[in-house]
């Protein structure tokens, strides 16, 4: 049975405490726009974006993921994806034009890692902003580029992403254990990548800037409104992947990266570019450390009835443990869960 045709990543739908201050810090700080809103739910999107939206904050009691989405090919692909799934044991539900706004008929399912993922076809086109230069400010985020999600068993992500028809760019890794993978279908390193640790979690939402002076800028304007604690990890470079990086934190603790100045790797035959786990370049090519809470914290998913998913311990060595990240030494702390925020 073939896999459903995924072209993209598409959106995330995120579970906000306070609707007013995650539109803040999206919006008016990050520089995202506002594609439609009502009391409780914001739609955001990216500059160079063409459909409704690449984010969705809908006000609720804790932070959770609601769900991933990713867009398909045609519209016989949602049904195909419902059977794909379906043969997995997974459950799936269905939900017509308008359940989310600007999203035609979609398919949800939970898949096998215990994500809530979404496909859908038919979206509605939006203005083109790409040359709005009077609206951009912040980070000037373009479009979405990729999903990073917490895994207990980074190789069981790996095959099940695998089988959907998905490449993979780059690796960190040994001789044992697979630590980290950076998988596509849109012709770029990535639409998802696994972190290895307590999970299903959330790690980041990934977002595009068209040029590496934006990550420069919104670290700037949050120091200069004393915000400084919203960032949590960079700027820099990253081994993997050769983008030039920072991640944030939102008020609710999810976390966001703004990413930009990877590369194309739609030819045939390309190579996985696997990186050793005790390489100090891999996660930062200057060889900064990354900060524990980088690998310890992220956010909550929730199942088809919005209940949130148990989270399972880390069921492989933690790649903090044994990687060149200058916290070597602390080991349980790492391998545990730590709070969304
Ligand atoms: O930290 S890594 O350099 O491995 C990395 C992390 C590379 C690309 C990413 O998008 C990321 O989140
Ligand atoms: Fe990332």
């Amino acid at each position: 049975m073939p896999p459903p045709d995924i072209v993209r990543a598409a959106y995330a739908s995120l579970r906000v405490t306070d609707i007013a201050r995650a539109r803040w810090f999206w919006v008016d700080l990050l520089g995202f726009n506002v594609s439609d809103e009502d009391a409780t739910t914001v739609y955001l999107r990216g500059s160079d974006e063409l459909i409704h939206h690449n984010l969705v904050l809908r006000a609720g009691e804790a932070p959770a993921l609601e769900y991933l989405s990713y867009r398909v090919r045609a519209p016989e692909d949602l049904a195909r994806g419902a059977a794909w799934f379906e043969r997995r044991g997974c459950r799936t539900r269905w939900f017509p034009r308008g359940t989310t706004e600007g999203i035609g008929e979609s398919v949800r399912v939970e898949d096998p890692l215990g994500f809530t993922v979404e496909l859908f076809h038919e979206a509605s086109r939006m203005e083109r902003l790409m040359q709005r230069y009077d609206l951009r400010r912040g980070a000037e985020p373009a479009r979405i580029d990729h999903f990073n999600l917490v895994v207990p068993d980074v190789r069981r992500a790996f095959d099940h992403y695998r089988s959907l028809g998905f490449g993979c760019s780059e690796t960190i890794e040994d001789d044992s254990t697979l630590y980290a993978a950076w998988m596509f279908r849109k012709q770029t390193v990535h639409d998802v990548a696994f972190t290895g640790g307590a999970g299903p979690r959330l790690h980041h939402l990934g977002f595009f800037t068209p040029e590496s002076h934006n990550v420069q800028r919104i670290c700037d304007v949050l120091g200069a409104l004393h915000e400084e604690g919203h960032r949590e990890r960079g700027p820099g470079r990253h081994g993997v992947s050769n983008a030039f990086y920072v991640y944030l934190r939102d008020p609710d603790g999810h976390r966001v990266e703004i990413y930009t100045s990877d590369y194309y790797t739609g030819d045939p035959g390309l190579e996985t570019l696997r990186w050793g786990v005790d390489d100090p370049r891999r996660r930062d090519f200057y060889g900064n450390d990354v900060i524990p809470s980088w690998y310890t914290e992220a956010t909550v998913v929730l199942d088809l009835d919005g209940a949130v998913r148990p989270v399972g311990d880390i069921r492989q060595i933690s790649e903090a443990r044994v990687g060149a990240d200058g916290f070597a030494a602390a080991a349980s702390p790492l391998e545990s869960a730590g709070s969304a925020k």
